[in-house]
């Protein structure tokens, strides 16, 4: 009786040099050929294209609505008040980590706060505040390895500032001067850091989501016990390079962390007038990805979900998504004004009702291990840190403008070393309109 194998058998002997090295069949079991039919006869019933995974036909027609489904809910462990919901989904962090936490988020506050003014008085020409979303970062964080690799968007300085990127480096970098490590060739708030595991930030959106999924194929290549974390807004989901980089992490099967910061607006586009689905996370169904949506507000929900998420990517080796819910009480950025869009009253909510800091701050005063005089005494140190770092960058020299052509080719072609020495002498024919004492002077 013919069976696959004699089959099998037959192929080999039609293409020697293919079948030979690479068997198309590697099943050992057999079938006869009247039990196959029989079986094809039998599942004749169920759908077989190769292209989706149905579980039967239907016999009316019927479109699947977007209200069918109700809602994706939303993962949270602390109450709005601070307190523990379910004990079983308590992180048990200790004191010390938890105050660690609080203290990575307020200094970044603060930060924020006279960044910003800074700008406004002229002295940085951009920035871009995290108010409201400091629990996506540092719950985010606290919960991965230091050796995952962070591709991030621009809003998560609180990822950085977790790793140990210094004061010091932030203010370095938005002066742009010659202590930033990018050599002030990038706008403010634009950070990398090779140490730290964090690529350098882009302004086009969602670039960094297919170099995220790549990164993660290169790690799985590699063997190695380590994610990579990719952070993008509810406005860059919307980008062509969104798509590809799920599809390419689902279909690759790779270990990466989408983690959307979905914080109601791209700019002044609210959410509403973005999508008309469930949100971010309901998309990862569609391309068979692990999906959650946490509430982004609650550092301890953010925490415990990234830590599973980071498990299961690493062990399973799989794409997992995670939409952090949250609210972007800040403007867009110092070159955005969102009175022209959204109330007072709705920002005020989030800032007073539902705000990351207040609620941790909540649960540990309701742990004895913080109070209103470590508020205070705190306050006052951060501001002090934050002051030191920012006057120190301020005082420093610009990089030279000869860096505007360096580092692009080993060594410098003629066209460039022509444009440099016009540079230069443009700045010395000019030099009433240059401000070329705060910069280091052109090398030659
Ligand atoms: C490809 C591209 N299109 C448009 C812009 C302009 N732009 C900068 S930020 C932004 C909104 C992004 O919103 P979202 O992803 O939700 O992040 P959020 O600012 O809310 O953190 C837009 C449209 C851009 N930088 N890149
Ligand atoms: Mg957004």
């Amino acid at each position: 009786m013919a069976s696959i194998r004699h089959f099998c058998r037959f192929a080999r002997s039609l293409k020697p040099s293919y079948y030979s090295s690479k068997p198309i069949i590697q099943s050992t079991r057999t079938f006869s050929v009247t039990s196959w039919h029989r079986q094809l006869y039998e599942e004749e019933e169920k759908p077989q294209f190769p292209g989706a995974k149905s579980a039967g036909y239907m016999k009316k027609l019927e479109f699947i609505k977007p209200n069918q489904y109700d809602g994706i809910p939303t993962y949270r462990v602390l109450s709005r008040k601070g307190e523990i919901l379910e004990a079983d989904q308590d992180p048990n962090l200790d004191e010390d980590y938890v105050v660690r936490m609080y203290k990575a988020m307020t200094t970044m506050n603060t930060m924020d706060k006279i960044l910003y003014e800074s700008q406004r008085q002229g002295r940085i020409s951009f920035y871009m505040t995290n108010f409201g979303e400091e629990g996506t970062h540092v719950g985010s964080a606290a919960a991965l390895d230091g050796g995952d690799l962070v591709f991030g968007q621009y809003r998560e300085a609180g990822v950085l500032m977790w790793r140990g990127f210094k004061l010091d480096q932030f203010m370095n970098q938005c002066y742009g001067n010659t202590l930033d490590v990018g050599k002030g060739r990038q706008m403010p708030v634009h950070y990398g850091s090779q140490e730290l595991n964090f690529y350098t930030i882009s302004s086009p959106l969602a670039t960094q989501m297919p170099q995220a999924s790549g990164a993660a194929y290169a790690l799985k290549r590699a063997g190695k016990d380590l994610c990579v974390v990719c952070y993008f807004g509810d406005g860059a989901a919307s980008e062509g390079d969104a798509h590809a980089a799920l599809n390419f992490a689902a279909t690759l099967d790779v270990p990466v962390i989408f983690f959307c910061r979905n914080n109601g607006y791209a700019i002044s586009t609210p959410t509403h007038e973005q999508y008309r689905g469930d949100g971010i996370a309901s998309r990862g169904h569609g391309y068979g990805i692990y999906s959650v949506r946490v509430d982004g507000n609650d550092v301890f929900a953010v925490y415990n979900a990234t830590k599973a998420a980071r498990n299961i990517a690493i062990k399973e080796s799989r794409p997992v998504l995670i939409e952090a819910m949250t609210y972007r009480i800040g403007h867009h950025s110092t070159s955005d004004d969102s009175s022209a869009y959204r109330s007072v009253d709705e920002v005020h909510y989030w800032d007073k009702q539902d705000h990351p800091i207040s609620r941790l701050r909540n649960y540990m005063m309701s742990q004895d291990w913080w109070d209103a005089d470590k508020e205070k005494a705190w306050m006052v140190e951060t501001r002090e840190n934050v002051m030191q770092a920012f006057q120190k960058a301020e005082k420093s020299l610009k990089p030279s403008p000869t860096e505007l052509f360096a580092d692009v080719y080993d060594e410098m072609p003629k066209r460039l070393q022509q444009q440099h020495e016009e540079m230069k002498r443009h700045v010395e024919q000019y030099k009433e309109y240059y401000p070329s004492e705060i910069y280091e002077p052109f090398r030659s």
